[in-house]
């Protein structure tokens, strides 16, 4: 099973969607294996945020992300990787279909509701930056055998 980092950023907080957006997640079958609200600070912005150093929207960007809490997620599943970002929908909200989170709940690319790793090694890498080895929960459910044949 594959694991990516989901976070819902201070607009989805503020705007009360956390439990919407866990839910989907849930509902689709992705197992929740971390999870915990903390408030960004710069460094980790820019560590998080390292590959778009440079670039016009940086600045804002990470004062968008520090700008309040943000709940913090690693979810588990079949292609989890590519399977949030389908379910997140593009970057821009005004380009994401209707059913996707960003398509359904947002306006604006710099305030997207979500965040999800683009590819697996982001995904360790992103991981790592949020979690420590033991915040992460390695358990079983029942219901596996009725997700997965
Ligand atoms: P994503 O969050 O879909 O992985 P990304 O990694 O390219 O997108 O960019 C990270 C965040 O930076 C994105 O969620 C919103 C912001 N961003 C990206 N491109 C932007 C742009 N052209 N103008 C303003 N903000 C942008
Ligand atoms: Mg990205």
């Amino acid at each position: 099973m594959e694991r990516t980092y989901v976070m819902i950023k201070p607009d989805g907080v503020q705007r009360n969607l956390v439990g919407e957006i866990i839910s989907r997640f849930e509902k689709k079958g992705l197992k929740i294996v971390a999870l915990k609200m903390l408030q960004i600070s710069r460094e980790l912005a820019d560590r998080h945020y390292g590959e778009h150093k440079g670039k016009p929207f940086f600045e804002p960007l990470v004062q968008y992300i520090t700008s309040g809490p943000v709940v913090a997620m690693v979810l588990e599943g079949k292609d989890a990787v590519t399977t949030v970002r389908d379910m997140m929908g593009p970057t821009n909200p005004l380009k994401a279909a209707p059913g996707t989170i960003r398509g359904t709940f947002g306006m604006d690319i710099g305030r997207n509701v979500v965040h999800g790793s683009d590819a697996p090694e982001s995904a360790a890498r992103e991981i790592a930056l949020f979690f420590a080895p033991e915040e992460i929960i390695e358990y079983n459910k029942n219901v596996d055998t009725w997700l997965y044949e």
